[in-house]
C-alpha cells in the first residue's frame, strides 16, 4: 500500500511526464553503492542498476569528485573548439579497449545510429557496394534504442508500430543461428555489417551458444562484413569481461558503448573503431552539440578507470557465479523458477508462467516490499543486474529476500 506522500509524487509524474513506462510503484530519492532509498527512507537493493548504467554503484565517490571538479571548470564548448579533457580521455579509453579512435556521443541510440552511418559509408567507399544498396543484418529480439532508424529493424511490434515510414536496408535473422547468418551473407553481396548484442538484454538476457560470436566474426571476415558489437548493456565489466565479446576473444570491427560509460552521472556513449573504418567520416559528416564535451570526457575516463582499478570484471564473475548457484538452490524449493540464465552479473530467471501472467509483476512487488528492486522483462523473465561492486554478504542477503518473496507469492 503506498503512502499519500508516494502517491502525490506518482500522480505528479503521471500528470506531467509522457506516459511511456509502467514503473514499479516505488519513489526513489537517494542512491549509494548497491542501494537506493525511497522517499520514506526505506532501503532497497538495486537489482536493475538503471539498466546497467550504474555498474560502478550509485553516486560513486570517485566519479562524483571528478564530475564536481570539472563541472566547476568547464562543462561544454561544442566541438567548434578544442577542449583540455577530450584528447586525454579518448587516449585512455581507446588504449583500454584497443582501438585507434572513438567517436564520442551521448545516448546509446545515438552511438548505434553513428555506428550504422560509419558502416554504411565504409560499405560504399571501401567495400564498393552499389550506392544506396547497403544492407545490415540484425537479429530477432534485438534492442538497440528508440530512434526511428533503430526501431525500423526492431522485431518488437510495440517498438515500431505507427512510427513509419521505416528506414530500409536491414534484414532480421534469428539470433544465435550461424547457418542463417551464413545464408544471409551468401545471398546478398551488398551486406556491409552485422549488428549484434553479445547477450540480448531486453530479450530477457538471452545468452547465445558458446562460439556463436567467434563463428559470426569469422563469417564477417570471410564475406568482408563489419562485425558491430552493441556492448551498451553488456560492456564495461557487466558480464565478467571488459567486453562480453572478450569471452570468445572476439575483437569487433566496431564497438558501441553507452550506459556505464557514464557511471550513471551524465549521458556518455561512444563508437570505437580503427582508423581504416573511422576514417570514412570526414569533417562536417557527423557531429553533436554535446558529443565530446569536457564534462562527459572526464566522467567517461573516471568510469572506466574505476571499473579497472576495482577489477569489476572479476567481481562480476565471482558474484555472478555465487548469485546463480544460490538461485539454483532456490529452484528446488520454488517450482516457479523455470530457468536461470546469464553471465557475470547480467542474469535473469524465466518463470514457469505465461508471458502474459501477472505473476512476474506480483513477484516484483513482493521483492520491492522485501527490499529488492528488480523488474520483469519480456513477460515472464525477471532481470537481476546489481551494480558490479556488490559483495558476497550483499548477494547472500539479497538471495534470502528473493527466497522470502517467492515463498510469499
Ligand atoms: C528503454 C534494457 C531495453 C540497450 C542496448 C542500445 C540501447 C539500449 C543493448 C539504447 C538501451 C535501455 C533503454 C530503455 C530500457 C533499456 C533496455 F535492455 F537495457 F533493459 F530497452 F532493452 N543498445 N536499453 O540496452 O541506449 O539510447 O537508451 O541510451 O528504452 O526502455 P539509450
Amino acid at each position: 500500500m503506498l503512502s499519500s506522500k508516494e502517491n502525490s509524487y506518482i500522480k505528479k509524474e503521471e500528470k506531467f511526464c509522457s506516459n511511456t513506462y509502467h514503473p514499479l510503484p516505488v519513489v526513489l530519492s537517494r542512491g549509494k553503492g548497491v542501494f537506493v532509498w525511497d522517499v520514506h527512507g526505506k532501503k532497497y537493493f538495486d537489482f536493475l542498476s538503471s539498466y546497467s548504467a550504474v555498474n560502478q554503484g550509485h553516486c560513486n565517490r570517485k566519479i562524483l569528485n571528478a564530475f564536481l571538479k570539472q563541472s566547476k571548470k568547464l562543462t561544454l564548448t561544442s566541438r567548434a573548439f578544442y577542449n583540455s579533457e577530450l584528447g586525454d580521455s579518448l587516449e585512455y579509453i581507446t588504449s583500454v579497449f584497443g582501438y585507434d579512435k572513438m567517436l564520442p556521443m551521448n545516448s546509446g541510440a545515438e552511438a548505434v545510429e553513428a555506428a550504422l552511418k560509419i558502416c554504411r559509408k565504409w560499405g560504399y567507399e571501401v567495400k564498393k557496394v552499389a550506392k544506396n544498396k547497403a544492407k545490415i543484418i540484425v537479429c530477432n529480439g534485438n534492442f538497440h534504442g528508440r530512434t526511428t532508424t533503430v526501431i525500423s529493424f526492431s522485431s518488437s511490434k510495440e517498438s515500431k508500430e505507427n512510427f513509419g515510414p521505416l528506414t530500409v536496408g536491414f534484414e532480421i535473422i534469428e539470433y544465435n543461428n550461424i547457418q542463417k547468418l551464413n545464408e544471409a551473407f551468401k545471398a546478398d553481396k551488398n551486406i556491409v555489417g552485422f549488428l549484434v548484442e553479445p547477450i540480448q538484454g531486453e530479450g530477457g538476457v538471452v545468452v547465445p551458444d558458446e562460439g556463436y560470436l567467434m563463428k559470426s566474426k569469422k563469417l564477417c571476415e570471410k564475406y568482408n562484413v563489419l562485425f558491430i558489437a552493441d556492448e551498451i548493456q553488456t560492456g564495461i565489466c557487466r558480464t565478467g569481461k571488459l567486453l562480453a565479446c572478450h569471452h570468445e576473444e572476439v575483437r569487433p570491427d566496431i564497438v558501441i558503448l553507452g550506459k556505464a560509460l557514464s557511471g550513471g552521472f551524465y549521458p556518455v556513449s561512444g563508437v570505437l573503431a580503427d582508423s581504416k573504418i573511422m576514417g570514412v567520416l570526414k569533417v562536417g559528416q557527423h557531429g553533436s552539440t554535446f558529443g565530446g564535451n569536457p564534462l562527459g570526457a572526464v566522467v567517461a575516463k573516471e568510469s572506466i578507470k574505476f571499473a579497472l582499478n576495482k577489477n569489476l570484471s572479476n567481481n562480476a564473475t565471482t558474484m555472478g557465479n555465487l548469485f546463480r548457484d544460490n538461485l539454483e538452490k532456490l529452484r528446488s524449493k520454488h517450482k516457479l523458477i523455470k530457468k536461470i540464465r546469464g553471465k557475470g552479473l547480467l542474469n535473469a530467471i524465466v518463470l514457469d508462467c505465461s508471458e502474459t501472467s501477472k505473476i512476474p509483476w506480483e513477484l516484483s512487488l513482493k521483492m520491492r516490499n522485501n527490499g529488492v528492486l528488480a523488474k520483469p522483462t519480456q513477460g515472464n523473465k525477471i532481470r537481476f543486474a546489481p551494480p558490479l561492486i556488490i559483495n558476497k554478504k550483499q548477494i547472500l542477503k539479497a538471495i534470502k529476500l528473493i527466497d522470502t518473496s517467492f515463498s510469499e507469492l
